[in-house]
């Protein structure tokens, strides 16, 4: 009840000044800001071997015996053109699975599929793009088997706009390894990642 009444009397107020008011001349100005916009920046767009989006298999590689090497080159492009584009960039090996395949005669039982234990990965930053890791001056990212590198980040530092970054990753096989990785096979998902950079 208070409160209708309160506003009963803010009404009688302001028709009383509105009537003051009426009697002054007025100078008048207006300042307007118009067309006002807030727009998301285009961030982050990421290529890789010129690929965007990326969908060919780096590695398909059959009828691996021990001693057995080989190497690829990745090229990374951060294609947003957003001066604020730049982001840190990451490598992740991701659903890794091990296939036992054949169990021939003189493999170890069980066969659980034991290859990317056996496959060792090196992944550098090959900064000349040859394929060949050229210490000190080419910074080693991770050198273990593939079972080991699966399921953790790499930080492959900030991309910036328009910037590009070339990865080598060797793989290999050492002639020590047996018979149990005979028929063996297995299957994983390389993933880059490039994040925004949050503002302070
Ligand atoms: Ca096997
Ligand atoms: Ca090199
Ligand atoms: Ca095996």
């Amino acid at each position: 009840m208070s409160k209708v009444l309160f506003s009963s009397m803010a009404i009688l107020a302001l028709v009383a000044g509105l009537g003051a008011g009426g009697l002054v001349a007025q100078f008048t100005d207006i300042e307007t800001s118009s067309g006002n916009v807030f727009s998301a920046g285009e961030g982050q767009d990421l290529a890789v071997n010129d690929e965007n989006p990326w969908v060919s298999t780096v590695f398909e590689v059959k009828d691996v015996w021990p001693g057995d090497s080989g190497r690829v080159t990745l090229k990374l492009t951060n294609v947003s053109s957003d001066p604020n584009g730049a982001g840190p960039l990451d490598l992740q090996i991701l659903n890794l699975v091990d296939y036992p395949g054949i169990t021939t005669e003189p493999e170890p039982k069980p066969d659980l599929g034991e290859l990317s234990s056996n496959l060792r990965m090196l992944i550098w930053f090959d900064d000349n793009n040859n394929g060949i890791y050229e210490p000190p001056g080419e910074v080693k990212i991770v050198e273990d088997s593939l079972y080991n590198i699966a399921y953790k980040t790499y930080d492959l530092g900030i991309l910036g706009s328009l910037q590009t970054r070339y990865l080598g990753i060797a793989w290999s096989v050492a002639r020590a390894v047996g018979n149990e990785i005979q028929g063996d096979r297995c299957v994983f998902d390389i993933q880059f990642h490039i994040a925004h950079i949050t503002k302070p």
